[in-house]
């Protein structure tokens, strides 16, 4: 009864995620569906790559949390359009919570809308919004098993960041070990090491992403 239920959720949820796909894509909009464990340091690079690319793109941010408003307050100080999902207690977000502000923005104008799921490596993995990309962001702090332990979420993933590599020198953190694991997992996963609070390694990254929403628009 319980799978069953489950199964029922999953195909709602993909249908709704499939509405807000072609709505986005007739807009001209690239969807961006950014995830990680709590603390790996998602608003952080969030706010150190719209403070680089807002003058270059439209950008518009979906903020989903379990609880608060912190992480929206963070991103409304770059001075772009923010929205607050609270999910009350949920793990993740799913594609109604999203359709339901997806008007709220002035869709015609953007090419980025960027969500930051909930804190969480299991369940956000498993939700379909519609986007056009999953990132995941992965810190250097967390340890090398969270890519064997949680392997849907990196097989899922269309591009991963390596964060926080200005700690590399202090954890046992091993690359080598991470560039393996993935390649067993998803062989070709674009990567970027980078250090959201020094900004090493950011450009990269922003020409990486810029070339996807440059590209989505043609
Ligand atoms: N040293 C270092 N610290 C970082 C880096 N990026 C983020 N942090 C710190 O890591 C902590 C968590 O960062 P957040 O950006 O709030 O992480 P988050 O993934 O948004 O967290 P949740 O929204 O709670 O899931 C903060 O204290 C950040 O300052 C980095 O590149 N290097
Ligand atoms: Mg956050």
């Amino acid at each position: 009864m319980q799978i069953k239920l489950g199964h029922n959720l999953l195909g709602t949820n993909q249908t709704v995620a499939e509405e807000n796909r072609e709505k986005l894509r007739q807009k001209g909009v690239y969807f961006l569906n950014l995830m990680s464990s709590p603390g790996a340091g998602k608003t952080t690079l969030l706010e150190k790559t719209l403070a680089l690319v807002k003058d270059r793109l439209k950008v518009a941010v979906i903020e989903g949390d379990v609880a608060t408003t912190k992480d929206a307050e963070r991103v409304a100080r770059h001075g772009i359009p923010v929205v607050q999902i609270n999910t009350h207690g949920a793990c993740h977000l799913d594609a109604a919570m999203v359709r339901d502000v997806l008007d709220t923005f002035p869709l015609e104008q953007l090419d980025l809308l960027i969500v930051e799921n909930v804190g969480n490596l299991v369940c956000p993995a498993e939700f379909d919004l519609g986007e056009t990309v999953k990132v995941v962001v992965l810190s250097t702090t967390e340890g090398n098993d969270k890519v064997p332990k949680y392997p849907l979420m990196f097989r899922e993933a269309g591009a991963m960041i390596l964060n926080k590599i200005d700690l590399l020198p202090f954890t046992d953190f091993n690359l080598e070990e991470l560039a393996v694991d993935l390649e067993g997992l998803h062989p070709g996963l674009p990567r970027f090491d980078l250090s959201a609070r020094t900004g090493e390694g950011m450009e990269q990254w922003l020409d990486w992403l810029v070339a996807q929403v440059r590209s989505e628009k043609q």
